[in-house]
């Protein structure tokens, strides 16, 4: 069973600020910009998304309040002003009030790119196939047909080709071989070849050839179809609840287990979750104001031309949210399931809706709490269930899962779940570089690199002054407290300021960071508190003053905290396609004080992916993510109200 909320709130019935974007309201923008004639009709759209009101507004606002919503517009309006007037970059920034009609302000600052969206796809396909020199390269690999040729965009940020005016909208493109429209091209590599297409100019900038290199001979289907056998012993798994789930909702707000709180979709972050809250005894506490995706990056460490310039930020440079894929009940999720829709602008300016993107349901998570006196011999359990808020995501040849999980014990955890297509190289026989690139099929090897992911905290934890430290164990000195040599303490440094706060992770003391609140104390005179424990998780290999490590900078420690601030919001900043970096996390941990103040915790963590013969033709789902555990934040285990799921559980 499913249900579904499907959005087309009309403006004037919006019912609470942070209410996703809906259509009518992505309609009315676009219609403010088109009419407002600063922009011409060959504008194209990367993305819309709400900004977000102030947090006093937020959290004063009572049903019935005025509402007022400023949209915020990202593209490219290829004949601009400021081009015609010399300027190169065309990409605009634009922000407008649909419930006043204003236009607020439209920006365009000399080399901040927006995102790359539908059409540059579009373009930088066509641009390629019609370049005589790319079509000679692909000839010299014995394909006449172009049609049969696949192309896949990179963005053209980093290291710039003779030829190449980085001031211009750029982006490179790969090409595969596929036998049919239903081929997998990433079986067949047309290995050495790369086009950087100036999308300002509508042509090939520069091509490079690094020489033919024999197509690897099998294919990669992996759909059912083609597959010799496919298993018979897997009996029916049903999941049912008779009577319903266990939540609630509420257009976009969500109650569940004594848990509250907003969801959404960014284009730029993906699924948001909104005023995270705890109902404790008749109190609803927060915990976060907002919790999401900042930015991720995925570089790559081979140094084969093909691969060693590639290092894309999905969410800033693709807006990942603008990607996530319809979700269907019985295969992307199974059991009673809540799903909602969301809405964004497609190129051309009109409403794209991807129906069921956000997907809700509860989970059975096997044992709680269990304990058998065996004295008494009585036996007490409980099952543990989760609340599963989740959305896939295509980027590319990759696919990637945020499931954002809620227990009955106050823990709070963000898993992200890697599928999808490695990256890959045509070798020839003797000519591998297992170190760089390691074989996955015969004649196909994939590069080495890394999937690292920022996510931004926004901790309110019973109120917005919080603080943070870090907490190591460490081994005691021997002395007359220890003579042994056998003991160890738990140590607590007060992190206070953004350049101290820059941290990683360190499993041999099993480092663990602590959000608080000062002035609110447990019954044990203890500030409350909530626990950052991360995984073992990698920060960047590439050097430090390297390309990738400026526009990721987010990338080279695992922890920061900045002061709250709203426009704060990408760990690799805004605008951020053929930027130099700087920007995000390295530009906002400047310094100030986050000593009892509106903290925010950002968390960089991923993996780093040594391709294997079992991740082809497709990867089975990797794992990343960390979790938030209650510390002192409640009295006691805050699940022993959890009733026996049946007589003779206790
Ligand atoms: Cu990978």
């Amino acid at each position: 069973m499913a249900s579904a909320i499907h959005e087309n709130t009309p403006q004037d019935s919006i019912p609470h600020p942070l209410h996703p974007v809906t259509q009518s309201e992505i309609e009315q923008g676009v219609a403010i910009l088109k009419e407002s004639g600063r922009l011409t009709d060959r504008v194209t759209f990367s993305s819309v998304n709400l900004v977000e009101p102030a947090k006093d507004v937020v959290k004063t606002f009572t049903p019935g309040d005025p509402i007022s919503r400023v949209l915020r517009f990202l593209g490219v309006d290829e004949h601009s002003d400021e081009h015609a007037n010399g300027s190169q970059t065309a990409s605009f920034d634009a922000r407008l009030n649909v419930s006043s009609g204003e236009l607020l302000e439209i920006r365009r600052s000399a080399g901040a790119q927006a995102p790359y969206g539908g059409r540059d796809f579009i373009q930088a396909i066509k641009i390629t196939k019609a370049d005589a020199a790319w079509q000679q390269a692909v000839r010299k690999r014995g394909i006449e047909d172009f049609d049969q040729v696949q192309i896949d965009m990179w963005p053209g940020s980093g290291p710039v080709a003779d030829g190449v005016d980085a001031t211009h909208r750029i982006i490179r493109t790969i090409a595969f071989l596929r036998e049919d429209k239903t081929d997998n091209g990433y079986a067949r590599p047309l290995h050495g070849i790369i086009a950087h297409v100036d999308l300002t100019q509508g042509r090939v900038a520069h091509l490079e050839d690094h020489g033919v290199t024999t197509l690897p001979p099998e294919s990669g289907r992996y759909e059912a179809a083609k597959q010799t056998s496919l298993r018979t012993d897997l009996q029916p798994l049903a999941i049912t609840q008779l009577e319903g789930p266990s939540f609630t909702v509420d257009g976009y707000g969500v109650e569940w287990q004594k848990w509250s709180f907003r969801v959404s979709m960014h284009p730029q972050h993906g699924l948001v979750l909104h005023d995270l809250c705890y109902n404790d005894a008749g109190e609803k506490r927060s915990i976060l104001y907002r919790a999401s995706l900042a930015d991720m990056v995925v570089p790559y460490g081979d140094s084969d031309p093909m691969h060693s310039w590639k290092h894309v930020l999905d969410a800033s440079e693709a807006s990942i949210g603008n990607l996530a894929n319809s979700l269907k009940l019985g295969c992307d999720c199974l059991g009673e399931i809540r799903y909602f829709d969301i809405n964004t602008v497609a190129y051309d300016g009109s409403v794209y809706t991807v129906e069921n993107a956000i997907c809700m349901h509860e989970e059975d998570y096997g044992v709680l709490w269990k304990h058998t006196d065996i004295h008494s011999l009585t036996t007490e359990v409980r099952r543990s269930r989760r609340l599963v808020i989740s959305s896939f995501f295509t980027v590319g040849n990759y696919e990637y899962g945020f499931f954002w999980y809620l227990y009955m014990d106050g823990n709070i955890q963000i898993e992200i779940k890697l599928t999808g297509i490695v990256g890959v190289s045509a070798v020839e026989t003797g000519a591998e570089r297992p170190e760089f690139a390691p074989l996955i099929a015969p004649n196909l090897a994939s590069p080495i690199h890394q999937h690292l992911f920022c996510f931004r905290l926004d901790f309110d934890l019973d109120g917005e002054n919080n603080a943070v430290y870090e907490v190591d164990v460490e081994s005691v000195p021997r002395g007359p407290d220890n003579p042994h040599g056998t003991q160890f303490r738990a140590k607590s440094t007060l992190l206070r300021s953004e350049t101290e706060a820059r941290r990683n992770i360190a499993p041999q003391s099993s480092r663990s960071w602590k959000v608080v609140n000062p002035h609110r104390l447990n019954r044990l005179g203890v500030p409350v508190g909530y626990k950052l424990v991360a995984s073992a998780t990698p920060t960047l290999f590439a050097h430090e003053d390297s390309y990738v490590a400026q526009r990721a900078g987010f990338a080279q420690h695992n922890l920061w905290v900045t002061a709250f601030d709203p426009d704060e919001l990408g760990a690799a900043g805004d605008m951020t396609p053929q930027s130099a970096g700087g920007g995000g996390l390295l530009a906002y941990s400047r310094g100030r004080n986050i000593e009892n103040t509106d903290v925010v915790v950002w968390h960089t963590f991923g993996v780093t992916h040594i391709p294997r013969p079992e991740d082809w033709p497709v990867m089975p789902v990797e794992y990343a993510g960390f979790t938030l555990m209650p510390v002192g934040f409640f009295e006691r285990n805050p699940a022993l109200d959890v009733p026996p799921s049946k007589s003779g559980c206790q």
